[in-house]
């Protein structure tokens, strides 16, 4: 049955891999399913057609059949479910790696999405100067803990899963900051994701169709 998924016809980011279709392409790359992807403009975003599918209009969707799914959470946790490469297969460790998938999400995540929030889409406001620490700082409580957690290892619980595919993407999006290279066992954690096969398989896709060409746009969260 054909996948396909949803993704911006032009990132904001120009192609550096940060908006959440990412980590999906990054996903099925890893358990080794094709897809296609259909692009949209945000006016498409916010159509009906694309409401019915993602009731916030946004990206990226995953349809299957007649299974229509958002949430990048979802998505992840429906391909690890179904094919071999994400969980592992013994009931407690599979259990532990959608704990971290969660942890990504809900507890790493949101005060990233914060700092893009602070210095894009607030960045000309006043209280922007008096935000910016205390953000960062929450960030950093956050990273402090992960580091701690992580230490040595390769991956957050033995071997690779969609934990620690969850956990990559977020952290990615810190790296403009510089906040990542505050914490060098995080910063190799990350390329180490980054060098997955099936990562530079899916960052690859998505620069084919991002990187820049002219202006650009802007927008997303
Ligand atoms: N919780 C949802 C999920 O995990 O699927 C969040 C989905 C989401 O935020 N999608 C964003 C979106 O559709 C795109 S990824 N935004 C448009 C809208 O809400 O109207 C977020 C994103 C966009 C751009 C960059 N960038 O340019 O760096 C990074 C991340």
């Amino acid at each position: 049955m054909t996948i396909t998924i949803t993704a911006f016809e032009r990132s904001p980011d120009g192609g550096r891999g940060l908006a959440r279709d990412t980590r999906v392409r990054w996903a099925l790359e890893e358990v080794g399913q094709p897809y296609e992807v259909r692009l949209l403009s945000f006016a498409a975003m916010k159509a009906p057609d694309h409401l019915a599918r993602h009731p916030f209009g946004q990206i990226p969707t995953y349809e299957e059949g007649s299974l229509v799914l958002f949430e990048t959470g979802a998505i992840v946790l429906h391909l690890a479910e179904r094919h071999a490469g994400l969980l592992p297969d013994e009931g407690e460790a599979r259990a532990r790696a959608i704990a971290w998938m969660f942890a990504a999400l809900n507890t790493v995540e949101p005060p990233i999405t914060d700092l893009t929030t602070a210095v894009i889409h607030e960045g000309d406001r006043p209280w922007r100067e008096a935000r910016l620490p205390l953000v960062k700082d929450r960030i950093r409580a956050r990273l402090d803990s992960l580091s701690a957690r992580l230490g040595a290892a390769n991956w957050l619980d033995g071997a690779f899963s969609a934990g620690d595919l969850m956990m990559v993407s977020v952290l990615l999006r810190l790296r403009m900051s510089g906040l990542l290279d505050e914490y060098p066992n995080l910063a190799a954690y990350v390329v180490r994701g980054e060098k997955r096969p099936a990562y530079v398989r899916a960052f690859a896709a998505q620069l084919a169709i991002n990187a820049p060409r002219d202006g650009g746009a802007s927008g997303g969260r």
